[in-house]
């Protein structure tokens, strides 16, 4: 066993933790703002350690000076991989976003197997070995990150290059019925087995992950029953293993109490003439079921009549995929829906929704989720909605309630603790959880939104981090501020 403490970590994802913009003055690079780097920052800061992915942008000198003085800043190193348009097209557009996304979403008729997709994927594949062969040493550990990347470790071990590498999976992992049909299977889940853990959202994931393996490579043997299942396979042994990913807790929270997003949300809650208010916050993608809970919305107008005008519904749908033409016809559908209930329900003084389509500032965000007396949070599938997480933390009044789908990976850990579950096929029966909702009382709502709020403090993004990290090593790291991880209260869901 490697010794945790002399470990470097290499983390290896699609595209860098950086964005990157470029005016007449040249490129400006702006730290990312998502709980993966606030996550792993201090353990990369902590270790030495180095991030390696897709630039966003094309190979440019400028701008890999400019990644480099940032490198220096940051506390650890950051290595672009360059992509053609072609491979733009072929391997994230294509392979990594209409076939492995559609797919492993349970969209099976969304996707497009092309053959030119398969090839592209290998060959960036190959590329981002090859990057991370050159920038890391024999005795680092190689963190790598979701579904465009599976063959990573099966290219690096093909070069003779033996690493340490641990593969966390941020979507779903289908079951055998739907992996199946994937024309590459056998060759997916044969390289998913080339890492050392393989980390999955949830037991479900995990479970579809053992019974694709069975069905596939019949001479993989597996044991033990607990978050962590052993594999055997070509003399090696492989942990595939469920870490729930979660959010950098108190920073949502401190945020919601700040003055000004006190203030900001105070200023929603007028603008909206203090009704109570239901909110909506997705990347516009189908996995997210937007058209089926503004059909909810209908429903619960037209059902419990009593409720219009005395609540409004916010959807913030923040652009996503526009190259993608399905993604395009996905908001020209949402458009008209808004367009038609509101036609449908709209009074002098009340519009049932408002609907942004755009990209709030993290502030705003927050100031919305603290207004908000509900988040209705209703993928059709997902492998586990950090807003339905980043709503409860940024909740501090704790008067708020999370309709939250059964099929995101977060239902898991959260039904327990005070989420209401919905079907969001199940328009009726979403739109009477919204009414009994409305009137429940406020002790119980307090009370649930309390419980909700602990669980999500205790194991927050830097414990999973912790617990993932714990499993490559087998031992316990000493990474991140002891108040922001308590690892005896967590449990795995
Ligand atoms: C994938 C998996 C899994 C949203 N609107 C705005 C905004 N956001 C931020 C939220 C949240 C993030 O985007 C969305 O995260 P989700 O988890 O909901 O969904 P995916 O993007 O599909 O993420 C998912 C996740 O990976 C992590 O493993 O949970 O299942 O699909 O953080 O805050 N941020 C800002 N303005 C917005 O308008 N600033």
């Amino acid at each position: 066993m490697q010794n945790s403490f002399s470990v470097r970590l290499v983390v290896v994802s699609n595209r860098l933790p950086v964005s990157l913009a470029r005016d007449d003055k040249g490129w400006t690079v702006k730290a990312g703002a998502g709980g993966l780097v606030t996550a792993l920052a201090p353990v990369l800061m902590n270790r030495g350690g180095l991030w390696i992915g897709w630039a966003g942008a094309a190979a440019d000198a400028d701008l890999k000076k400019l990644l480099g003085d940032f490198s220096q800043d940051a506390g650890y190193d950051l290595h672009p991989v360059f992509l053609s348009q072609e491979e733009i097209g072929d391997y994230y557009h294509g392979f990594s976003n209409e076939i492995i996304w559609p797919l492993f979403h349970d969209f099976q008729a969304r996707c497009n197997f092309k053959p030119a997709y398969w090839r592209s994927y290998l060959d960036v594949n190959l590329r981002f070995a090859e990057v991370t062969a050159r920038h890391s040493r024999d005795s680092d550990y190689i963190w790598v990150h979701d579904y465009h990347l599976m063959h990573l470790a099966f290219m690096l071990r093909n070069m003779g290059v033996e690493r340490n590498c641990g593969f966390f999976l941020h979507i779903p992992f289908p079951s055998p019925d739907i992996f199946l049909k994937l024309p590459w299977r056998d060759k997916i889940i044969r390289a998913l087995l080339e890492y050392d853990l393989v980390g999955f959202q949830t037991h479900r994931d995990r479970r579809n992950f053992v019974e694709c393996m069975e069905a596939l490579v019949p001479d993989a043997r597996h044991s033990g029953r607990g978050n962590i299942v052993s594999i055997s396979w070509k003399n090696r042994t492989i942990r595939a293993g469920s870490f729930p990913i979660s959010i950098d807790f108190n920073s949502f929270a401190s945020m919601a109490a700040a003055k000004d997003v006190v203030k900001s949300a105070e200023e929603i809650r007028e603008a909206l003439r203090h009704r109570k208010i239901i909110l909506g916050v997705d990347r516009l993608d189908y996995t997210k079921g937007i058209p089926e809970r503004l059909e909810s919305i209908r429903q619960l107008f037209l059902s419990y009549p009593d409720l219009c005008e005395k609540l409004t519904f916010v959807q913030i749908a923040v652009p996503s995929r526009e190259v993608i033409p399905e993604y395009l016809a996905l908001k020209t559908e949402i458009e008209q829906l808004v367009g038609e209930i509101n036609g449908q329900f709209t009074r002098p003084g009340w519009i049932p929704i408002h609907y942004q389509y755009r990209s709030l500032p993290r502030r705003e965000l927050v100031a919305y989720y603290r207004a908000a007396d509900m988040a209705l949070v209703t993928p059709l599938r997902d492998g586990m909605n950090l807003v339905a997480k980043e709503y409860c933390a940024a909740n501090v009044t704790q008067s708020g309630m999370l309709f939250l789908s059964e099929f995101a990976g977060a239902a898991a850990q959260l039904q327990k603790v005070g989420a209401t579950l919905v079907n969001p096929h199940d328009v009726e029966g979403v739109a009477r959880a919204i009414q009994r909702g409305f009137y429940l009382d406020t002790r119980e709502r307090h009370s649930r939104m309390a419980k909700l709020r602990d669980s999500i403090r205790r194991n927050n993004i830097f414990w999973w981090v912790d617990s993932f990290l714990q499993a490559a090593f087998a031992r316990q790291l000493d990474d991140f501020p002891q108040d922001t991880v308590d690892f005896r209260t967590s449990t795995y869901e």
